[in-house]
C-alpha cells in the first residue's frame, strides 16, 4: 500500500516540477516512482529490515529520494511535496486529470495563458486561444474539449438506475461466451446503493484470455484503460467505466464476497476470521496455521464457516449486520415479488403520458392487484394540477374503470400540494371523496429546519392525508433534501399512522435507506411507490424495492405487500 502511495506522489512532484519548468528532476522523480510502483517488496518492510541503505539499492533511488522515502514512512508526508502543491492553483491537479492532457501542455497554458482550471481553459478553448499555442493546433483543443466532457462525467456518480440495465446488458452478451461458467454483478450496483462509481463485474473461467478477448472487443467498449487476464477495464460509449475480474471457478464466491464490499463490511469480516483462526481475501478463506483452503466456491460457505448466516448484499455495509447474523436475527427483507400494488402515478389529465384506463390495463400486466391513480393538484400549475371540481369529476371516471376492467382494483386519489405553511391545496370536504390522498412537497425547498419541520407537522396532521409523498423532495445531482426535523416528522407518520413512501424513481429514491432504517426503528409503515407518469414507468419498482432493502424493510414494513382485502386497515377511507 505505501509503494503505491509513495509511487502517486512522485508522479504528482515530477507533474509540478514539469509545469513550474524545472529541468531533469521530473525525470528522476517519474523514474523512481516507476520502480516503487513495480517493486515486490514494501518499501516500509525493506526500510525496517535494512534502514537507508537498504532503500539505496533500489535502482533509480539516490540519496536525496532515499530520505525523502524515509520521511514518508516516519510522518505520512513529505514537506517538499506539501509546499510545491500549495504554491500552485488548486485547479492545477484537476487540468492533469484530464485525458489529452499531460504536465508539458498544462504547463504551456499555465505560463503562457494564465490558465489555473477547468473553467479558464474551457473559457480559452471558445475564443481558440489554446489552439493558438505553439505545439498545440485545432485538433489537439478538439480532443482537449472531449477529455474535459469526459471529466465531468467521471466524476459524476451514475445513478442505479441507469447503471444496472447497462450493467445486465453486458452480462447477457458475456453469458453467449461458452467459456464463462458464472457471470455475477458486484460492488456497489450488487448492493443497490442509489448512486454508482463504476460497474464490477466478475466472471468465473478456466480460459481467462478469451473472456478478455471478448469483453473488450464488445461493441459499446469505447475505450480499453487496462487489460490483463485477470483484470480488465474499459470505458463504455457512455463514458462509464467497467471492471472486469476473471476469477478461478474453485474461489470465485471469495471473489464474490471480496468485491461485492462493502470496504468496510470486509475490513470487519476480515477481523473475524483472523480472530478465529483462518485469513480471508479475495482467493479463499484459509486455515492461517496449515495454510489450506477451507471456502472460497459460495459467498454462503464462507459466511457459515465464519459462523453466519447469510447477509444479503444490500446489508453489507457494516451497520451492525455481521453481530446480527452470528445470532441469526438478520431481517427477511423485502422482494419484489412481494408487491402487489402502487398508491402513485399520473395520468394525461396532469403531466402523464397515458390515460388512466391505458396505465390500469399496464399495471394489471405489469402484475399489480391494485392501484391508486394520484394526478397532481391545482398548486402544481407546471404539472398541469386539477382544481377541486375537476379532480372529482377524474375520480368518478376513474372509479367507473372498475366496471371495464377486471382483475385489478383502481382507486381514485391525488397527489395533493403541501403549501408553505403547511396547510393543503384542497380543502378537507374534498380530500374525503378521495380513496388515497399522497401529500407532497413540490415548493419552498430553501426553507430553514424551523419552518419547514412546522409546515410538514401540520400538513401530515390533518386526517386525510395517507402517505407522505416522496419526503424530503431531493433530487439526486440536482436538489438538497428539503430540511425538517426528521425524527420529528417520523414520530408524528407514526403516531398518526401516515404511510412514508419509498419512491422508485431513480433519480429520487425518497425515502432514501438511511432514512427508511431510522423510520423503522420509530415504528413507521410504508410504501413503495413509481410515481410512474407513463406506462413504462412501473419496472422502476425494482429500485424502490432495493432501497427499502437496503434500509432493512421487512414485508410487513411495506403496506403494499398486503393483498387488496387488507387495506382497510392501513387505509382510513378506502372503500373495497
Ligand atoms: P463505487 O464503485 O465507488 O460505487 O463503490 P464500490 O463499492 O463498487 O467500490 P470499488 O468499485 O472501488 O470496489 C469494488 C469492491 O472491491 C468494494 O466494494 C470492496 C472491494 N475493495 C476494493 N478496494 C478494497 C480495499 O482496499 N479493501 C477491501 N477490503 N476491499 C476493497
Ligand atoms: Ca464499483
Ligand atoms: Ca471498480
Ligand atoms: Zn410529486
Amino acid at each position: 500500500m505505501l509503494n503505491y502511495d509513495l509511487a502517486q506522489i512522485f508522479y504528482e512532484i515530477a507533474d509540478f516540477l514539469d509545469i513550474e519548468g524545472v529541468a531533469w528532476k521530473p525525470q528522476a522523480y517519474r523514474k523512481a516512482a516507476r520502480t516503487i510502483e513495480n517493486l515486490q517488496e514494501d518499501v516500509e518492510e525493506i526500510y525496517n529490515e535494512k534502514g537507508i541503505k537498504g532503500l539505496l539499492e533500489i535502482e533509480g533511488i539516490g540519496q536525496a529520494l532515499a530520505e525523502k522515502i524515509e520521511e514518508y514512512i516516519h510522518t505520512g508526508e513529505l514537506k517538499d511535496y506539501s509546499k510545491l502543491k500549495k504554491s500552485l492553483p488548486k485547479g492545477i491537479s484537476e487540468l492533469l486529470e484530464i485525458g489529452g492532457l499531460g504536465p508539458k501542455k498544462v504547463a504551456v497554458l499555465y505560463q503562457k495563458l494564465k490558465i489555473k482550471n477547468i473553467k479558464e481553459l474551457e473559457f480559452a478553448i471558445k475564443k481558440n486561444k489554446v489552439a493558438e499555442m505553439p505545439g498545440f493546433g485545432q485538433k489537439t483543443q478538439e480532443n482537449i474539449l472531449a477529455g474535459i466532457q469526459l471529466h465531468k462525467h467521471g466524476t459524476e456518480r451514475m445513478l442505479l438506475g441507469e447503471a444496472l440495465p447497462i450493467a445486465r446488458q453486458l452480462v447477457s452478451e458475456l453469458k453467449k461466451l461458452k467459456e464463462a461458467q458464472q457471470i455475477e454483478i458486484a460492488g456497489s450496483l450488487r448492493r443497490k446503493k442509489e448512486t454508482i462509481g463504476d460497474i464490477d463485474i466478475l466472471i468465473s473461467s478456466k480460459n481467462p484470455v478469451k473472456v478478455m478477448d471478448k469483453f473488450t472487443s464488445l461493441s459499446y467498449v469505447k475505450r480499453i484503460l487496462a487489460k490483463g487476464p485477470t483484470k480488465s477495464s474499459v470505458y463504455l460509449s457512455s463514458d462509464i467505466q467497467v471492471d472486469l475480474r476473471v476469477i478461478d471457478p474453485k474461489v470465485f464466491g471469495a471473489a464474490l464476497q471480496y468485491f461485492t464490499g462493502s470496504k468496510e463490511h470486509n475490513i470487519k469480516l476480515r477481523g473475524i476470521a483472523q480472530n478465529n483462526g483462518y485469513k480471508l481475501s479475495e482467493y479463499g478463506l484459509f486455515n492461517k496455521k496449515t495454510g489450506k483452503l477451507v471456502a472460497g466456491k459460495t459467498e454462503e460457505e464462507i459466511y457459515k464457516k465464519l459462523g453466519r448466516q447469510y447477509i444479503e448484499p444490500e446489508l453489507r455495509e457494516n451497520y451492525n449486520e455481521i453481530e446480527l447474523a452470528k445470532d441469526k436475527k438478520l431481517p427477511k427483507l423485502v422482494e419484489l415479488k412481494d408487491i402487489k400494488g402502487d398508491f402513485h402515478m399520473h395520468t394525461i389529465a396532469s403531466d402523464g403520458a397515458n390515460t388512466a384506463e391505458e396505465m390500469a390495463l399496464a399495471a394489471k400486466k405489469f402484475g399489480y392487484e391494485y392501484i391508486a391513480i394520484t394526478d397532481h393538484t391545482k398548486y402544481d400549475r407546471i404539472a398541469n394540477g386539477l382544481n377541486e371540481k375537476e379532480m372529482l369529476e377524474h375520480a368518478k371516471r376513474i372509479r367507473d374503470l372498475n366496471k371495464k376492467i377486471k382483475g385489478i382494483k383502481i382507486f381514485a386519489g391525488a397527489e395533493v400540494a403541501i403549501l408553505a405553511d403547511g396547510s393543503l391545496d384542497f380543502p378537507e370536504d374534498v380530500l374525503k371523496k378521495l380513496d388515497i390522498v399522497v401529500a407532497s412537497l413540490h415548493s419552498g425547498f430553501k426553507q430553514d429546519k424551523d419552518a419547514a419541520t412546522k409546515r410538514v407537522l401540520k400538513a401530515l396532521d390533518n386526517k386525510y392525508v395517507d402517505i407522505f409523498g416522496h419526503p424530503t423532495g431531493r433530487i439526486i445531482h440536482q436538489r438538497e433534501p428539503i430540511k425538517f426535523n426528521m425524527p420529528e416528522v417520523l414520530k408524528l407518520c407514526k403516531e398518526r399512522k401516515v404511510l412514508l413512501e419509498i419512491n422508485s424513481s431513480p433519480s429520487r429514491l425518497d425515502l432514501k435507506d438511511t432514512d427508511i432504517k431510522q423510520a423503522i426503528d420509530i415504528g413507521c409503515k410504508f410504501v413503495i411507490d413509481t410515481d410512474s407518469h407513463a406506462a413504462s414507468h412501473f419496472y422502476g419498482l425494482e429500485y424502490g424495492v432495493a432501497t427499502a432493502r437496503r434500509g432493512w424493510a421487512t414485508p410487513d414494513h411495506i403496506v403494499n405487500t398486503k393483498p387488496l382485502n387488507q387495506l382497510h386497515r392501513y387505509f382510513r377511507k378506502l372503500k373495497l
